[in-house]
């Protein structure tokens, strides 16, 4: 058992054939009355027990955090894939297998804690390493760049992309005016806005997103020297997206869709995994590099500065407890180990202060620490003392340093730099105090061309969706005209006039003073289009079953795809058993109208008699099922019955709408479809359909 969940073990309480009792020990005789002046009496103050369990109720909440309200989490472990001293002293990374326990939380940013999980947002990507010589955090996002370069612009920008302060609306989405007023004042939003408005703003699960560190930061190896790098996180099941109109879908019928598909995937065995990679800055690179590398909105493409992975990890056990793990869990920008340390990216010195300090109102006081899920798995010592909430029983007479009463401990580690003490970079500061931002910060639209240049056509449509959308919701036409003509005309002149003709916005472009614009290479790594696993493991395939269906060709099927790690869900018009046409009836997991096609990746359908197939021609939702699917760009096959999709819904037969006679014959051509994610070349004609 890992050092993590071993320590999690002595809080643990599972009350079986235990009576209860007060929090204080007293059994309790009756739980569902109040003790009264009769039965029929007013009930009595002196009545602790009932006091007691209504105050502890009245208390239950905590504030949820001011952005990333809404997240999930899981316990996991990180693999060192190498010894990694070279780079970094950093003990996680020391040698090859080492095993490091974990927990990692993802989130939306604008949310609250109740919203739902497939809004349009960056996503967080936050991750706590017990490390050996202390918790580590990397408190990153899915989009490798941020709105804003320097810290003391966060709290404005999250006010104007939260819900409007006058009717909290909308629930944690950006269609609106304040977020769009923001960014268009503030032309530095530029680059990670286009992220957002792309495919990466609408995740398919929780295990299909890439995340990133974001800032720059410093690798210090034990000889002092110090390496600047990114961190960078890629999933090993590839990096894939949902549809918009999925994306809305699904919020209404499943606002926890992926906290659902998270917990579900580890509870089956099928372990989410990332590869961890650093992204190497050596001075030669630096000097190519036409952006600063301090500067938080730019980042560092991977033909430029190679990608190298250093270690995975595993989520592999979800929490016992959501409120005590998920909830408690306090990340921090500052916890850092020897071995890694900050760059000056004033975005991320702001965020040093921020974190430790919002958890001090979120989890009450300064003894979060002593949270059991925040606890390091190492031993910890020193001075601090007292508090709200305070656990530990310091013993011996000495609260201080200096001291000769015990010893003079606890103390600092002697030779800090080399038995394992934390010592900053010792670089060699001599400035001037100033208010000033650097003048290598002031490009603000280069790399948004660069990202946008870098999509295939139909990410590029979906961007001009994304804002269309989006600015479609603002009601103030002055910010619609703003964005249009003062803000995406910077970015890319086609993406201004397609966005433009869908609001009826005529391009004019204003002026804007100061743009300093270089012609940047597109980055081929990062379309999605090259992100993808190569294999349908972890995908989810609906397996529309019925009475009189083939359930021998359900079963092949079945078992045909989980032999390629997918999961397939037998889903029935009602949760009821189906007779199959050779005999044996077939137990669905749920029906077609409560496991709706938009929470899978594909969709089957056996072979059936004529009597089947007819009552299928006249059945709305198992039609509806088929069209929606077809629109959302899946992965179809019919084993038989092709009637139906030739005479009754008339669809056209491509690479992803697969007929066949029997299992055998669609199955290479499904899973082959399936690897592609979504059937590309349908999307014109798909939106001819009304689904
Ligand atoms: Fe932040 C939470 C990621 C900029 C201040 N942030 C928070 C979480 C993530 C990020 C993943 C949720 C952690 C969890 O699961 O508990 N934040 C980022 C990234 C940023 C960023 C990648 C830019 C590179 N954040 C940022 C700035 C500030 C903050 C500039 C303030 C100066 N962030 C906070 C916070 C939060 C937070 C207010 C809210 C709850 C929390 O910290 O624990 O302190």
């Amino acid at each position: 058992m890992d050092k993590k969940i071993e320590q999690l073990k002595c809080f643990e309480s599972s009350p079986k054939g235990e009576n209860s009792t007060t929090n204080f020990g007293v059994k309790i005789s009756n739980d569902e009355n109040t003790l009264k002046a009769g039965p029929r009496g007013p009930s009595l103050l002196e009545d602790f027990v009932f006091r007691e369990k209504m105050t502890h109720f009245d208390h239950e909440r905590i504030p949820e955090r001011i952005v990333h309200a809404r997240g999930s989490g899981a316990h996991g472990y990180f693999v060192s894939y190498a010894d990694h001293s070279n780079l970094t002293k950093a003990s996680f990374l020391s040698a090859k297998d080492k095993k490091t326990p974990l927990f990692a939380r993802v989130s939306t940013v604008q949310g609250p804690r109740g919203s739902a999980d497939t809004v349009r947002d960056v996503r967080g990507f936050a991750v706590k390493f017990y490390t050996d010589e202390g918790n580590f955090d990397i408190v990153g996002n899915n989009i490798p760049v941020f709105f804003v370069q320097d810290a003391i612009s966060f709290p404005d920008f999250v006010h104007a992309g939260k819900m409007e302060q006058q009717n909290e609306m909308p629930t944690g989405g950006s269609a609106h005016d304040t977020f769009y007023d923001y960014i268009s004042l503030k032309p530095e939003t530029a680059h990670t806005v286009m992220w957002v408005m792309s495919d990466r703003g609408i995740p398919l699960s929780i295990r299909h997103l890439q995340a990133f560190g974001v800032h720059t930061y410093r690798l210090i190896n034990a000889q002092g020297k110090s390496t600047f790098i990114k961190w960078f996180w890629k999933p090993l099941s590839g990096t894939l997206s949902l549809l918009w109109d999925e994306a809305q879908k699904i919020a209404g019928k499943n606002g926890d869709y992926h906290r659902k598909r998270l917990w579900d995937d580890i509870e089956a065995g099928d372990f989410p995994q990332w590869e961890l990679c650093v992204q190497i800055l050596s001075d030669e690179i630096i000097e190519k590099f036409e952006f600063d590398i301090l500067d938080p909105t730019k980042f560092i493409p991977e033909e430029l500065a190679p990608v190298t992975p250093v270690g995975r990890m595993v989520l592999n056990k979800n929490p016992d407890n959501f409120f005590a793990e998920t909830e408690q869990i306090a990340f921090c920008v500052s916890h850092v180990v020897p071995g890694i340390d900050f760059s000056n990216d004033p975005l991320l010195q702001g965020r040093i202060f921020s974190y430790l300090d919002t958890q001090l109102s979120r989890l009450g006081g300064p003894n979060f620490n002593e949270i059991p899920i925040n606890r390091p798995v190492c031993p910890f010592a020193n001075t601090q003392r007292d508090g709200i909430h305070r656990m530990t029983i310091n013993k011996g007479g000495a609260n201080y340093f200096p001291n000769s009463i015990d010893g003079n401990y606890p103390r600092p580690k002697e030779e800090a730099s080399v038995k394992g003490g934390f010592l900053p970079y010792p670089e060699k500061i001599d400035a001037v105090k100033t208010y000033k931002r650097s003048e290598t910060f002031n490009d603000h639209f280069s790399q948004a061309t660069m990202f946008w240049n870098s999509m295939s056509q139909h990410e590029k449509n979906h961007i001009v969706d994304g804002f269309s959308f989006e600015l479609s919701k603002v009601t103030r036409r002055n910010i619609v005209e703003r964005v249009v003509n003062e803000f995406l005309i910077n970015i890319d002149k086609t993406l201004a006039e397609k966005v433009g003709k869908n609001l009826g916005v005529t391009v004019e472009p204003k002026v804007t003073k100061n743009i300093q614009k270089k012609l940047v290479k597109p980055s081929p790594a990062i379309s999605q289009v090259n992100l993808l696993s190569g294999d349908i493991a972890s995908r989810r395939i609906a397996v529309l079953i019925f009475d009189g269906c083939d359930t021998e060709d359900v079963m092949s099927f079945k078992k045909e795809m989980e032999k390629r790690d997918a999961h397939v869900d037998l889903l029935a018009p009602s949760n009821a058993p189906v007779r199959g046409c050779d005999g044996p009836s077939l137990t669905p997991k749920s029906s077609w109208v409560s496991e709706p096609s938009i929470f899978y990746d594909a969709v089957y359908v056996p072979s059936c008699g004529q009597e089947s197939l007819e009552l299928l021609q006249h059945n709305g939702d198992f039609l509806h099922y088929i069209l929606e699917s077809y629109k959302h760009l899946k992965t179809i096959a019919f084993s038989g019955c092709p009637s139906i999709i030739k005479e009754t819904l008339r669809l056209k037969q491509d690479l992803g709408l697969i007929l066949g006679q029997g299992w055998r014959d669609v199955v290479e051509a499904f899973t082959y479809s399936l690897a592609h994610h979504r059937v590309w070349e349908r999307e014109s004609l798909a939106s001819t359909i009304p689904a």
